[in-house]
């Protein structure tokens, strides 16, 4: 009918969205040999991220849900993540950038054939509850395919910011306005909040089920931490005391002779930072920005505060107390626009810190989606009742395996790639990744 036409005519917008940008950090930024090329060991070649996101479009798109031949079954175990680390990709037969272009080209084409006569299905909560999920269900393959492209463009800018010589990329936005916050920290009452989803049709299957999770009140940062802030800590003398560091970032911090985020350098009494292939003065009052989980950590106990659990930072960002319901965004359930949120890559880092009041939580707490991913201190786990789907690889074999859960998207996320209930998790040691954080605290009782 016609909501299927209309949900058919968003995913066509949007699979066009992601390969624009794919394609604008890949083909139109780069010369073949800056394609081929590893700029870190952390990182793939970026043509490898190209052709991936084509080959996951065709098995998941064609494939799984068209029910289509392969269109290069010889190429499926090159960009199959798993079989390749990161550091060897290089050394694989890789389609040249050309040839990754029209792989993806034919996967797209073929793509948009088969969405005419798919049948999306049933409308989001209309399932029996407990109900198994299946592919089209309401868009979700469609939309994991969209979301899986704008993740590696995420990751391919991290490979961007890592590579050295003249910049390639554009800044579309510079900052706006920032006002102060009316307190540093906001007191989030004590109760339950339901947390992760039943019905999101954009959801993946770790953000399952929805569950009552009952918390102690406390208190959550109003802004992510500063630049400003954080060169306290670093000023301070805190990467040279054991005190602020747990057992294993007091070992990472030694075993790489860290002294501040990676890409700062001292120059002079004050600190520059390389951004895509700039150097300028680190900002002051925009969100600190390449930290690893152990740095975060750190920093916190050094203010005499802590990271926010997993749970803290969601009910912070969705719990509206007046209503008592679970928002999509800190803002609402309105879609992400410019006046929210810092995301989609229009600009190419933070924005200041109170730069986005209108995309505050009903509490006051203010950024949560968009600058930089925020670290919390749990460990991602699955949800009470978790069901892989569609595939066991996304995300149930990191469960439980000392990865920690990072919430809210950066100023690098898509706005359909991040929402209040997305988990995205990876090593503590890891800063290469648009990372920063805000601390918490335990309410006191005199
Ligand atoms: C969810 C961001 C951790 O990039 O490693 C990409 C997403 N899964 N391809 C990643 C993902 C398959 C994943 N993260
Ligand atoms: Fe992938």
């Amino acid at each position: 009918g016609h909501d299927q036409e209309r949900a058919k005519e968003r995913i066509a917008a949007e699979l066009d969205r992601s390969r624009r940008r794919s394609n604008g950090l890949t083909l139109d930024a780069l010369d073949e040999a800056e394609l081929l090329a590893q700029h870190s060991p952390l990182m793939s070649p970026l043509v490898w991220d190209l052709a991936h996101v084509g080959n996951y479009e065709e098995q998941w798109l064609l494939r799984a849900a068209g029910g289509r031949e392969a269109l290069r079954p010889d190429i499926d175990g090159l960009y199959d993540a798993f079989e390749n680390p990161r550091a060897d990709r290089v050394t694989l037969p890789l389609l040249r950038p050309e040839e990754a272009r029209e792989y993806n080209d034919r996967v797209r084409r073929e793509v948009l054939d088969t969405l005419d006569s798919a049948d999306l299905g049933a409308v989001p909560g209309s399932r029996e509850a407990g109900g198994e999920r299946s592919l089209l269900e309401a868009g979700f393959v469609f939309h994991m395919v969209i979301q899986h492209e704008h993740m590696h463009d995420e990751t391919m800018l991290a490979t961007h910011q890592l590579r050295r010589g003249a910049p390639v990329l554009l800044e579309e936005e510079g900052p706006p306005q920032a006002s102060a916050p009316a307190a540093e920290e906001v007191l989030v009452p004590a109760g339950p909040f339901t947390m992760g989803t039943d019905d999101d049709p954009w959801s993946y299957d770790n953000e399952r089920r929805a569950h009552t999770v009952d918390l102690p009140a406390y208190w959550i940062d109003t802004d992510p931490v500063t630049n400003a802030a954080y060169l306290e800590f670093v000023e301070d003398g805190g990467y040279r005391n054991p005190r602020w560091w747990s057992p294993s970032g007091w070992e990472w911090c030694r075993g790489r002779d860290a002294v501040a985020p990676a890409f700062w350098s001292r120059e002079g009494a004050g600190w520059t930072r390389r951004r895509f292939g700039r150097h300028e003065d680190v900002p002051p009052d925009q969100p600190v920005q390449h930290v690893s989980f152990h740095e975060a950590e750190a920093y916190a106990r050094w203010a005499g505060k802590r990271l926010p659990t997993e749970a803290e930072w969601e009910k912070a960002a969705r719990f509206d107390p007046v209503s008592g319901r679970s928002r999509r965004f800190p803002w609402g359930d309105e879609e992400p626009a410019g006046r929210h949120a810092n995301l989609g890559q229009r600009a190419l880092g933070p924005h200041p810190v109170g730069s986005r009041p209108d995309g505050a939580s009903p509490l006051g707490v203010r950024q949560l989606i968009g600058d930089v991913w925020e670290w919390t201190s749990t460990t991602f786990h699955g949800y009470p009742g978790f069901v892989p789907f569609p595939y066991r690889e996304y995300s149930e074999v990191f469960f439980d395996d000392g990865y920690k859960v990072l919430r809210g998207g950066s100023w690098a996320t898509h706005p359909t790639a991040v929402r209040s209930t997305f988990r995205n998790w990876d090593h503590p040691i890891r800063r290469q990744i648009f990372s920063g954080f805000r601390c918490a605290r335990d309410e006191e009782h005199a």
